[in-house]
């Protein structure tokens, strides 16, 4: 059965989501992030990158989370359009548009807003104003058409789910207004009956909820290094 390793962040629920909408049979393995699970060699040979989520599918291994939407998709035919479809370059953009722009910006906004020990005022600026711009983006995208590739629900509104509902904690209660579509987009999929299987899931599985020291030297590897 296809194991699926996951915590309960954006980019796991992104994968979740995927899972529950498709009806595939999968076994969830937490990977307690804030304990260090991520880093035992067990699941480094999963994900070099030490981080969740993965899956392991028979011979298959997929790692980051819109590559393993995209091997759902293609897995399944479900939720992407059909190879040789005319929609296909569009859903390649917009999925490696949240992959490496809104996903990263958002992180590192995110983490000088709330983590760095100093509130450095220039970092803080760029990844809010460079946080905020991608999400316009989105945001306009959705001004002009119901779903983000044709007129389908699908892949690339997963991964926008998966990271745009957290926007409220990301950037701040005060920015949904400035992105109604958007807001739009992410209640619509959080009403589905498949958004509320993959939340439930996360309560399966007992996860770490402090965020201590141990958490901190495990998902900040560093804080250990001088490097710069
Ligand atoms: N590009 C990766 C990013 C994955 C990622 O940042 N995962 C976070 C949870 S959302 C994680 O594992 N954090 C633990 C750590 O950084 O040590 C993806 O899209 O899957």
């Amino acid at each position: 059965m296809l194991k699926f390793y996951y915590s309960g962040a954006p980019n796991p629920m992104k994968v979740a989501l995927m899972l529950e909408e498709t009806g595939l049979p999968y076994e969830a393995v937490p990977v307690d992030t804030r304990k260090g699970e991520q880093h035992t060699p067990e699941f480094l040979a999963i994900n070099p990158n030490a981080k969740v989520p993965a899956i392991v599918d028979g011979d298959a291994t997929v790692f980051d989370s819109n590559a393993i939407l995209l091997y759902l998709g293609e897995k399944t035919g479900k939720f992407m359009p059909a190879k040789g479809d005319r929609l296909r370059g569009e859903l390649l953009s917009w999925l490696m548009f949240v992959a490496s722009g809104v996903g990263p910006f958002s992180g590192q906004a995110v983490h000088f807003r709330q983590y760095a020990p100093e509130k450095i005022p220039y970092a803080l600026n760029r990844y809010m104003f460079e946080a905020q711009r991608h999400y316009g983006i989105l945001e306009a995208r959705l001004a002009k058409q119901k779903y983000m590739v044709g007129d389908a629900y699908g892949i690339v509104d997963m991964a926008v789910w998966g990271l745009a509902r957290l926007i409220p904690n990301a950037l701040g209660e005060e920015y949904w207004a400035k992105f109604p579509n958007l807001k739009r987009l992410v209640d619509e999929i959080s009403a589905r009956p498949a958004a509320a299987r993959a939340n439930e899931l996360r309560t399966k599985h007992k996860f770490k909820t402090e965020f201590d020291d141990e958490a901190k030297r495990a998902m900040f590897k560093h804080l250990d290094v001088k490097v710069a």
